[in-house]
């Protein structure tokens, strides 16, 4: 096998599922490839807490800020796996950080909406974490390692946050008009930007291709968007509420759901940096590193003070 390549090499063991790990070889298009996509899935975990903790010291009740504050917090966590799972890739936290505030980097475009009203809670777990998992299942078998690893927890994680989404909006269904009303709007505004989150059409996505062959993804973003709303269309039903596509409509032939056209130039305006809520986004995340030098660098004082300490001083 002398004669043969080491891209060669490379394609044949991703064809034969072995997971390709850190100190493998790899070509370079695929580190960055995983760097671009793990950084930025990094960044939608962080900032996708913004959206929602704006709701935590309004949250109803008790057990609902309870369920929320947990919620958040584990997307904090998703965010720490995931940089460091793009760490293996030989990338600098620091510099990821960098590329996300320098607005190189780009984080879900879902998250560049405003929450209005508590109902917004219900609608980004069930749409929002529902349409995270549809993409996500798929990544537990990305042939990077620690990315399929490092994904096995976040998707018990999701599962539990889309739950408690879909749970809260049945309790508004039930309730009276004004809870109705406002549980209706909140997936009447969720929806379409939901079903945007699975990327552009295949026929405009300049990635899904290598990164297919590469089995980075492992569906492609029309077949992943389709299944959702699938599933969707069907459970909706049980809100005694609608999804706001008059062109949905079971296709016998297709064995699929139909549904209306996604507003695309509302999509490449929200990723180049223009929706509702980009600078309030990006803002937020500078202020916050910013306000958090202190913290970094006492922890890294109290690192070197640590490494410097002779083995005698650390046992006293
Ligand atoms: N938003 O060639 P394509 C969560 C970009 S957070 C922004 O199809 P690819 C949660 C794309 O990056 C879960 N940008 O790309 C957290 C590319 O631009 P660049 C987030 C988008 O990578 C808190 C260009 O468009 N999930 O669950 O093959 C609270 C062309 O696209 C978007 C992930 O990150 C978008 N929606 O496929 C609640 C999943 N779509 O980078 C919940 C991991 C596309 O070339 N990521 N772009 O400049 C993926 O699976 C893939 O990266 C995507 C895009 C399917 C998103």
């Amino acid at each position: 096998m002398q004669w043969e390549s080491s891209e060669a090499r490379f394609q044949e063991k991703i064809d034969q599922e072995i997971k390709i790990e850190p100190k493998d070889w790899m070509p370079e298009k695929y580190r960055q490839t995983l760097i671009r996509q793990i950084s930025q899935h990094a960044h939608s975990e962080c900032v996708g807490m913004l959206p929602e903790a704006n709701w935590i010291t309004r949250a109803p009740s008790l057990r609902r800020k309870a369920i929320l504050i947990a919620k958040v917090q584990d997307e904090a966590g998703h965010g720490l796996y995931l940089y460091s799972a793009a760490e293996t890739l030989g990338i600098s936290r620091d510099e990821m950080y960098d590329q996300l505030h320098s607005g190189k980097a780009k984080y879900s475009s879902i998250f560049n909406y405003p929450t209005l009203t508590w109902a917004d809670m219900g609608a980004i777990g069930w749409l929002v974490d529902g349409a995270a998992i549809m993409n996500q299942v798929p990544l537990c078998r990305t042939s990077y390692g620690p990315y399929a690893r490092a994904m096995v927890r976040i998707c018990k994680e999701e599962s539990f946050h889309q739950r408690q989404g879909f749970e809260l909006l049945l309790h508004l269904s039930k309730g009276n008009e004004a809870q109705r009303r406002m549980c209706q709007d909140a997936i009447n505004r969720w929806w379409w930007p939901s079903i945007m989150m699975f990327g552009p059409t295949d026929d405009a996505s300049p990635n899904t291709q290598q990164s297919m062959k590469w089995k980075i993804k492992r569906f492609t973003n029309d077949e992943l968007r389709q299944k959702f709303i699938d599933v969707c269309a069907e459970q909706v039903k049980f809100l005694g509420m609608t999804l706001p596509d008059p062109d949905l409509k079971w296709n016998e032939e297709r064995g699929h759901y139909d549904f209306g056209t996604i507003n695309w130039e509302e999509f490449w305006q929200v990723i180049g940096g223009n929706g509702p809520c980009n600078q309030q986004r990006l803002d937020t995340r500078k202020k916050a590193w910013e306000e958090g030098a202190w913290v970094r660098e006492a922890a890294a004082a109290y690192a070197e003070k640590k490494k410097a300490r002779t083995p005698v001083q650390q046992i006293a």
